[in-house]
C-alpha cells in the first residue's frame, strides 16, 4: 500500500495483509475493535483488539496533527522505529516491543500497552505510584552509556551518527520551539496572560539569558554525547503500577546527555508548581531520578572497556575524577535544558495539561510566574552547579513556597 493517512478500516484492511500481526489479533478481521486514540501533537495513533491479543498502530501525518497548516515529513516514524531498535539491548523491558515498522506507510506497529497509561495523565488523575523516576533514571543511563563512545568503538558511534542526523524536521521543532522562539517575539508563541507579559518582555531583551540561551543552543547541536530520546516528558511515559516504559522517541539524535535528564525533570516540576501539595513527592521523585541515573551510569562505566573514548586504564583515583566530571558536566547541562523546557512549556507553542490543574486564575498565574522565573534562574546558573543539591536548592524557594 502507498502512503495514505489510515482510518480504522484501512488499518483493519492493511492487518489483514500482514499474516504475523492478524495472528496476534487472532479471529477474523471483522471482530478486531479498532479505536483512534490519537492525543499528541503530531502522529495517529489506533489501538486494535483481538481475540488473541491487541497492538499499537502509530503512523505520521504529513502535517501536525495539531496544526495542519505545519507541514512535516514524514519520516519521523522511521526515526522512533530506528531508536527502539537501536536501544532495546541496552534497556531491557522499559519500552514497548516494535513488532513491525512499513516505510510506504510510515507506520510503526508495537505492542499495545494496556492497563497503562500516559505519566502525564496518571499524575493528573493522581494515581501515579511513588518511586517511578528510579525507573526512568536507569533507562537514561542504559539508553545513554549504550549509545555512547565510551562503551562501544568510535565506528558503532559514527553509525549512530549517520542513522539519526537526518531526523532534522524534528530537530528542527526542538531548536525553534525549546531553544529559540521563546527567547524573541514569534507568531508561534501563544498569546500570553496580560499578567505574563512583563515577564515575557524581560526574557525575550534581556543580553545576560541570551548569552547563556546562545551557549546551550551551541551545546545542543555539537555535543553528539549519545544517542537521546530527545522528547523525553512525562507524556512520553506509561506506566502501569512499576511496569515503566519510555515511548515516542521520535525526537531522537546524537546529542548532550542532559538534555533528556532536563527535559524529564522540567516537566516533572512544572506538575509541582500547578499542584503544590505535592511538591514532596515531586521533589522525591526528581531526587530519585539522579540518584537513579547517577548510581546506574557509575555502574555501567564500571563495566565497561569496549569504547575508543576512555581506553586507557588508569588508577582508581583518576579513573573516580574523569567520571566524577563527567557526571559534574551531565548535570550542568541538565540544569540548564531543565530551565529551558520549564519556560517553553508555560509560555512557548506546546504548552502542559498540568497547568489546567490550578484552582483559580491566580494560582495559574503564581505557578506560570514561578516556572519563567526558576527557568530563568537555572539556565543562568547552570554553568556554575557543582552538585545536585546545589540544583535542588535553586528549586527550593519554590518547594518552600509549595
Ligand atoms: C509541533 S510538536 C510540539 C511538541 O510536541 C512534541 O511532543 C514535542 O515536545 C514538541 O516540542
Ligand atoms: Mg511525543
Amino acid at each position: 500500500m502507498s502512503y495514505i493517512p489510515l482510518t480504522p478500516d484501512l488499518l483493519r484492511h492493511w492487518l489483514s495483509q500482514h499474516n504475523a500481526l492478524s495472528q496476534i489479533l487472532g479471529g477474523t478481521p471483522p471482530t478486531w475493535r479498532i479505536r483512534e486514540v490519537s492525543n499528541g501533537n503530531l502522529n495517529l495513533v489506533f489501538l486494535v483488539d483481538g481475540l488473541t491479543g491487541k497492538l499499537c498502530c502509530k503512523q505520521s501525518l504529513p502535517h501536525v496533527r495539531v496544526a495542519p497548516e505545519w507541514p512535516m515529513p514524514l519520516e519521523r516514524a522511521l526515526y522512533e522505529a530506528r531508536y527502539m531498535q537501536t536501544i532495546a539491548p541496552y534497556v531491557q523491558g522499559l519500552t514497548p516491543q516494535l513488532f513491525y515498522y512499513d516505510s510506504d506507510m510510515f507506520l510503526l506497529v508495537m505492542e499495545n500497552l494496556t492497563p497503562h497509561e500516559v505519566l502525564r495523565s496518571a499524575l493528573i488523575g493522581d494515581r501515579a505510584p511513588e518511586g517511578f523516576s528510579s525507573i526512568i533514571g536507569r533507562y537514561v543511563a542504559q539508553s545513554v552509556h549504550g549509545t555512547s563512545w565510551i562503551s562501544q568503538p568510535f565506528e558503532k558511534g559514527s553509525q549512530l551518527l549517520t542513522e539519526f542526523s537526518g531526523n532534522t524536521a524534528l530537530t528542527r521543532i526542538t531548536v525553534d520551539l525549546i531553544l529559540t522562539d521563546p527567547y524573541r517575539p514569534c507568531d508561534r508563541n501563544p498569546k500570553p496572560l496580560p499578567e505574563l507579559e512583563a515577564d515575557i518582555h524581560f526574557l525575550q531583551n534581556d543580553p545576560a539569558i541570551h548569552v547563556s540561551v546562545n551557549k546551550l543552543q551551541h551545546r545542543f547541536l555539537t555535543q553528539k554525547q549519545s544517542l537521546l530520546h530527545g522528547d523525553l516528558h512525562t507524556g512520553s511515559i506509561m506506566l502501569h503500577h512499576s511496569d515503566v516504559r519510555v515511548i515516542d522517541g521520535e525526537f531522537a539524535l546524537m546529542g548532550p546527555i542532559g538534555f533528556d535528564c532536563g527535559l524529564y525533570l522540567a516537566n516533572l516540576f512544572i506538575h509541582a508548581l500547578a499542584v503544590p501539595h505535592k511538591a514532596h513527592f515531586i521533589q522525591a521523585e526528581i531526587s530519585a531520578f539522579w540518584h537513579s541515573f547517577a548510581s546506574h551510569l557509575r555502574e555501567l562505566l564500571k563495566q565497561s572497556s569496549r569504547g575508543d573514548a576512555w581506553s586507557l586504564s588508569l588508577p582508581s583515583i583518576d579513573r573516580q575524577k574523569l567520571w566524577d566530571e563527567f557526571l559534574h558536566s551531565i548535570l550542568q547541562d541538565m540544569a540548564g535544558f531543565f530551565g529551558l523546557e520549564l519556560i517553553r512549556r508555560t509560555i512557548g507553542f506546546a504548552q502542559v495539561a498540568d497547568y489546567t490543574l490550578c484552582p483559580t486564575p491566580k494560582a495559574e498565574l503564581v505557578a506560570r510566574k514561578q516556572a519563567v522565573l526558576t527557568g530563568h534562574t537555572l539556565i543562568k546558573q547552570a554553568k556554575h552547579l557543582h552538585t545536585f543539591d546545589a540544583f535542588l536548592n535553586l528549586l527550593a524557594p519554590c518547594f518552600k513556597a509549595l
